[in-house]
């Protein structure tokens, strides 16, 4: 279990938090205070704390964060993910990390997750469609396992790729997209302690709708700079091709970072809708992580 990994947990607290925040969302008043019962189905939900990586926001529900999802190798709507991701194996697994380094290596996905402790961190999710989530996620820092491998002088990027395989992932059938999906970091990117592996969200494992076993997590860029699914990671000299800029390279570029005064050349980015909310709120810039990241981008025009 995932769970027993997290530090800092004290499940009897914690687990009361979450059902509470679940159902704050829904109800008010005297309602609220009857829902405090714990029904066997919230008993299950695993604890989580807010942490400094919080922002202070409420996270979206369970539900919300596995049932409106991009995962274009399960089809192009919301809910395909959740309704088709089942065929996706997620152990066994192996996740291989080469190129640019004096060390490459292989690891087995419950090797890696035991090999690095994991943290909660409550992240916002912004889609360059113009919606964004806060999840719970349970990872590490991908800095740790980059570290692990050594990168060379001549790693200056980083390659993230998706598993290849349509018999699992149905939607590579259709030439969507070039697949596998593939996304691409600049090495200090790559390495900023922000920049997560997420294995697990609310201390679950990860559904396969979200990434399962593995997918990357870069909270101040688009989402869908945040690979899921993911077997390779290559060290490279050159910045990647990724998926998205091969398909339309006029509307994603390389950085991709959430500007809310950058519009996307169909649509506004200045706001967002948060999922489960109506109205639209106001995006920050760099999501709201510029005092962290800001300084990666100094002297650049973004
Ligand atoms: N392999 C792969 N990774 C992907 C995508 C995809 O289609 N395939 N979609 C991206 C997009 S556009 C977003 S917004 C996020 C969504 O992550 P979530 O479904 O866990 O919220 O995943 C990103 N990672
Ligand atoms: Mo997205």
């Amino acid at each position: 279990m995932l769970i027993k990994q997290a530090p800092d947990i004290q499940p009897s607290e914690i687990t009361a938090e979450a059902v509470y925040r679940e159902r704050r969302r829904f109800l008010g008043g005297a309602a609220a205070l009857a829902a405090l019962a714990v029904t066997p189905a919230q008993a299950a939900l695993p604890p989580y704390k807010k942490n400094a990586y919080g922002g202070g926001e409420t996270a979206n529900t369970w539900d919300e964060i596995t049932h409106y999802n991009n995962f274009y190798e399960f089809g192009t709507d919301k809910t395909d993910p959740a309704k088709y991701a089942h065929s996706l194996k997620p152990r066994p697994w192996t996740l291989a990390i080469e190129g640019a380094c004096r060390k490459p290596k292989s690891w087995d996905i419950d090797v890696l997750t035991r090999a690095f402790p994991l943290e909660e961190r409550i992240y916002r999710l912004r889609c360059v469609e113009g919606w964004s989530m806060v999840i719970p996620w349970l990872g590490f820092p991908l800095a740790g396992l980059l570290k692990q491998v050594e990168p060379t002088g001549n790693a200056k990027y980083v390659e993230f790729i998706t598993l290849h395989d349509p018999q699992q992932m149905p939607g590579q059938r259709q030439a969507i997209l070039d697949w596998p999906y593939r996304e691409g970091l600049r090495l200090d990117e790559a390495m900023h302690p922000l920049t997560l592996m997420a294995v697990g969200l609310y201390g679950r494992e990860l559904p396969n709708q979200n990434g399962a076993p593995l997918r990357l997590v870069v909270p101040w860029k688009y989402g869908f700079k945040s690979a899921k699914s993911i077997v390779k990671i290559r060290l490279v000299e050159q910045p990647p091709i990724s998926s998205w800029m091969k398909a339309v390279p006029r509307e994603y570029g390389f950085y991709s970072n959430v500007n809310p005064e950058v519009d996307h050349p169909r649509w506004s980015q200045a706001r967002e809708r948060r999922i489960g909310e109506f109205l639209k709120r106001p995006t920050l810039m760099f999501n709201g992580y510029g005092e962290q990241v800001a300084q990666l981008y100094s002297g650049m025009d973004l």
